[in-house]
């Protein structure tokens, strides 16, 4: 039987965390094992504790703390590196990615490398319109930048292998915050995988606060595909 880690990264989801393992726990197809793995940085609102403490009688739940070098993707770097499943799904904790289209990512997964839900091919979408333009004209940008042939560069909604993400630079990738995904796509290409994207809508955070600051991931963001750029130009060179 196969078996599936879900790696889900906190930071002050208290008012999510424990609906959201419920609800994954549901959706999990009955031929599949599974583990979901908790990677809280050390949360003020005791993130951490509570899913400790609620499923203390569930040893498939593994709530893993974090106390130094705080970070999004380094989290989920962390949860990849302790699952002990075959194949790996990754998505937010705050409700924005649906547990409902994880079994239709797994049963993807079985044909492609890479199966990323994404708001952009048809059938995707997002609940929150101003953020869903946004989001589209700057995966245009980082589309013309970085050449890749996804549309959703930004999504952070998969699942792959966990062999195959061994075989990528994991230190290339795995820093900062969002835009990790876009470097995932990009070396995930570069290796010749295969990469499908199926539509999934992006729902509104459901409780507590946004870690996102539109305008600083905008900088940080560009930069981060400028390097990637000019790594894949002095590579090529
Ligand atoms: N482990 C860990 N998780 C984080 C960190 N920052 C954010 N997260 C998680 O990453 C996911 C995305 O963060 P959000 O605050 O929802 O940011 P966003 O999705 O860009 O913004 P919204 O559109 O407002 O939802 C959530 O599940 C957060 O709990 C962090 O520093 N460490
Ligand atoms: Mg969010």
């Amino acid at each position: 039987m196969t078996k599936v880690s879900v790696i889900l990264p906190t930071y002050n989801e208290a008012g999510n965390i424990i609906d959201l393992v419920n609800a994954i726990i549901q959706q999990i197809p009955r031929d599949y094992d599974y583990e979901i793995i908790v990677v809280d940085d050390n949360s003020p609102d005791n993130t951490h504790g509570l899913v400790r403490e609620t499923f203390q009688t569930n040893p498939k739940v593994v709530p893993v703390l974090r106390t130094i070098d705080r970070g999004f993707a380094k989290s989920i770097r962390e949860g990849i590196e302790r699952a002990s499943g075959d194949r790996i799904v990754v998505m937010d904790t705050d409700f924005t990615h649906d547990p409902a289209e994880i079994p239709r990512l797994l049963h993807v997964g079985e044909v492609y490398d890479i199966v990323s839900g994404s708001r952009f091919c048809p059938g995707g979408n997002m609940q929150d319109v101003k953020h869903y333009i946004a989001s589209m004209l700057y995966n245009w940008i980082l589309r013309v930048v970085l050449r890749t042939q996804v549309q959703d560069n930004l999504g952070g909604y998969f699942t792959i292998r966990k062999p195959d993400i061994l075989r990528l630079p994991l230190d290339g990738i795995f820093f900062g915050y969002g835009e990790y995904f876009f470097r995932l796509i990009h070396h995930g290409q570069r290796q010749g995988m295969s990469i499908v994207e199926i539509p999934a809508v992006y729902r509104t955070r459901k409780a507590g606060t946004s870690k996102s600051n539109f305008g600083k991931f905008l900088f940080t963001y560009t930069v981060a595909a400028i390097r990637l750029k000019r790594e894949r130009t002095r590579a090529k060179g």
